[in-house]
Formats: structure tokens, C-alpha cells, sequence
């Protein structure tokens, strides 16, 4: 893989889970040894730290449909600004959750430079919910449809307008979805490799369609994983978790994959949980995800 400037972002934002704990994910992650796996391979790192996150003690959490949607927008506009300054600067942008309502700041920034953006979404679930559909009021299962321009106007405020052509978004790992979100999904316009897929034709097989599709009249790739993608017996930290999901290895070779392939321009990795986490080993599994993405080799 061509080498890297990576530029680490780390979003402490647990307003979109409604559930503590997720904003300590960019230090679990960085404590694991990213930025040491990462020049392993050969990359340059530079870590912008954490941007500013208000603790949701000193805030009010307002109707039930959008929990913290100012918050979670406010923070979303200042992240879309450093993603957008990584690119100008032609660092790779690596975004460092927090919980998956920060795909909606990472977006939005990227869509400033890429308008025609392909995205890899690795989830358990389809964050595919709007404010009309959601059981929860949680903004972290609605940063999709937020991001093809669905929902709330509100939170659509960081995207200028420009918005995610449903026809370039795969998903990888999908096993739960609430009824009206599947009902809408189902009608997008996006690919979804559910765990049917990738038991039925193999991660391998699944992963040659999604880099095709992603690649298809795009001009950039971003790779989100939600790492609740993984099973929760090889990642119990998270707030999420839904049996019959990736092995370890799965997820593994879907990232080495995506590096062979050297198609992928900016990547989240987002709702590690530490506190519900057994010794970091879910941090661990994250920051050797992110290497496996960015090109690390056993061998
Ligand atoms: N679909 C549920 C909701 O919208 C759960 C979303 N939870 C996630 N998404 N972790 O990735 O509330
Ligand atoms: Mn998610
Ligand atoms: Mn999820
Ligand atoms: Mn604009």
C-alpha cells in the first residue's frame, strides 16, 4: 500500500449512544499502540488529540425523537472542519469515536472534497433510522440516512447540502435492523451484505463486489466500522452487541483486503466502549483492525 501521512482524530462523543462510557474509546484505541502499529507499517502519524466534547452531565437532553441533536451537531460541524483540513493537507484522515452519530461531522467533511463518495459501512446494525422511524431517539443509529440527506433538518446542517448517493454505500456485517428502517433501506439504492452474504459466499467474495461497487464512478472511499460489526465474544466492549457477527479473522481479512486493494481514502472507527470491556481487548481488536486496514502484514 502507498505510504500515509495518517492524521488521528479523536471524537470523545457519547451523546449519540445515550450510554457512558464510548467517549473513553480514542483512549482505549490509542492506548493498544495504534500510533506504533501504524509506523510499523511504515505510515507517518500525526494525532491531532481529541476535539472538545461537553460531558452530557452539563447538558439537557432535549425531546425523546433526537437525543443531544445540538450537541451532537455543534460537535459534527468542528469535526467536519478537521476532517476537510486533513484532506487540504493530503494527510488520511483516521477519526477515532465516540459513538456512530460522529459519521455524520467525518461526512459531511469528506463530501467537501469528494462529491461523488463511496462508503464502506461495517456494522451490526443500518443506522439507517430517522427521527420518525427510531425507537430510541438515539442519533447513532440514523447517521446514514442523515448522511443520503433523510430526517431531521437539523442534523443535516453540517452537510451544505451535498449529501451521499445511496447507490455507492455498501454495508458489511448486518444482522439487526429495527422494521420501518429495513422497510427504507430496502428501497435506498444501497448494497447490503448482511451475515447471510458473508456466510453464503464468503468474506472474500463479498469483499470483490463491495470494492467494486465503492469504486464505481467514486472519487474517494470511506471505510466506517462500527465495531460491534465484530461478534461480541471477540468484541464485548460495546453498548450494542448482537450475536452472529464477524469472526476476528473475518473482519481481519475484509480490511486486509481493502488495503491490498489500496482504494480506501479516510476511515472512523467508532463505539468501542471501555467500561463495558473485558482488559482493552476490544481496544486492542479496534487498533489492530485500523493497522490490518492500513496495511500491516504478519509476514
Ligand atoms: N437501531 C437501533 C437504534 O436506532 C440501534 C442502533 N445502535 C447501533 N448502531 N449501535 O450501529 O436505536
Ligand atoms: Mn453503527
Ligand atoms: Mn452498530
Ligand atoms: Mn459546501
Amino acid at each position: 500500500m502507498k505510504l500515509k501521512t495518517v492524521r488521528i482524530i479523536g471524537v470523545p462523543l457519547d451523546y449519540g449512544a445515550d450510554r457512558r462510557g464510548v467517549d473513553m474509546g480514542p483512549s482505549a484505541i490509542r492506548y493498544a499502540g495504534l500510533h506504533e502499529k501504524l509506523r510499523q507499517v511504515g505510515h507517518k502519524v500525526i494525532d491531532i488529540g481529541n476535539l472538545p466534547v461537553p460531558v452530557p452531565e452539563s447538558r439537557t437532553k432535549n425531546e425523546t425523537h433526537l437525543k443531544y441533536a445540538d450537541e451532537i451537531v455543534k460537535v459534527s460541524r468542528v469535526l467536519a472542519r478537521a476532517v476537510e483540513k486533513s484532506l487540504d493537507e493530503d494527510n488520511y484522515p483516521l477519526i477515532l469515536g465516540g459513538d456512530h452519530s460522529i459519521a455524520i461531522g467525518t461526512i459531511a467533511g469528506l463530501l467537501r472534497k469528494f462529491s461523488r463518495l463511496g462508503v464502506l459501512w461495517f456494522d451490526a446494525h443500518g443506522d439507517y433510522n430517522t427521527d420518525q422511524t427510531s425507537p430510541s431517539g438515539n442519533v447513532h443509529g440514523m447517521p446514514v440516512a442523515t448522511a443520503v440527506g433523510l430526517g431531521h433538518p437539523a442534523l443535516k446542517i453540517p452537510f451544505h447540502g451535498h449529501f451521499v448517493d445511496p447507490h455507492k454505500i455498501v454495508y458489511v456485517g448486518v444482522r439487526t435492523l429495527d422494521a420501518d428502517e429495513a422497510e427504507a433501506l430496502r428501497h435506498s439504492g444501497a448494497t447490503v451484505f448482511s451475515m447471510h452474504e458473508i456466510d453464503r459466499y464468503g468474506m472474500r467474495d463479498v469483499m470483490a463486489k463491495a470494492i467494486d461497487i465503492v469504486t464505481d464512478q467514486t472519487d474517494g472511499v470511506h471505510l466506517s466500522f462500527d465495531i460491534d460489526a465484530v461478534d461480541p465474544l471477540y468484541a464485548p466492549g460495546s453498548g450494542t452487541p448482537y450475536s452472529g457477527g464477524l469472526t476476528e479473522r473475518e473482519a481481519h481479512l475484509a480490511l486486509e483486503l481493502l488495503a491490498e486493494s489500496d482504494i480506501v481514502s479516510s476511515m472512523e472507527m467508532v463505539e468501542v466502549n471501555p467500561i463495558l470491556d473485558e482488559h482493552n481487548r476490544t481496544g486492542e481488536l479496534a487498533a489492530n483492525l485500523i493497522a490490518s486496514a492500513l496495511g500491516h502484514r504478519i509476514i
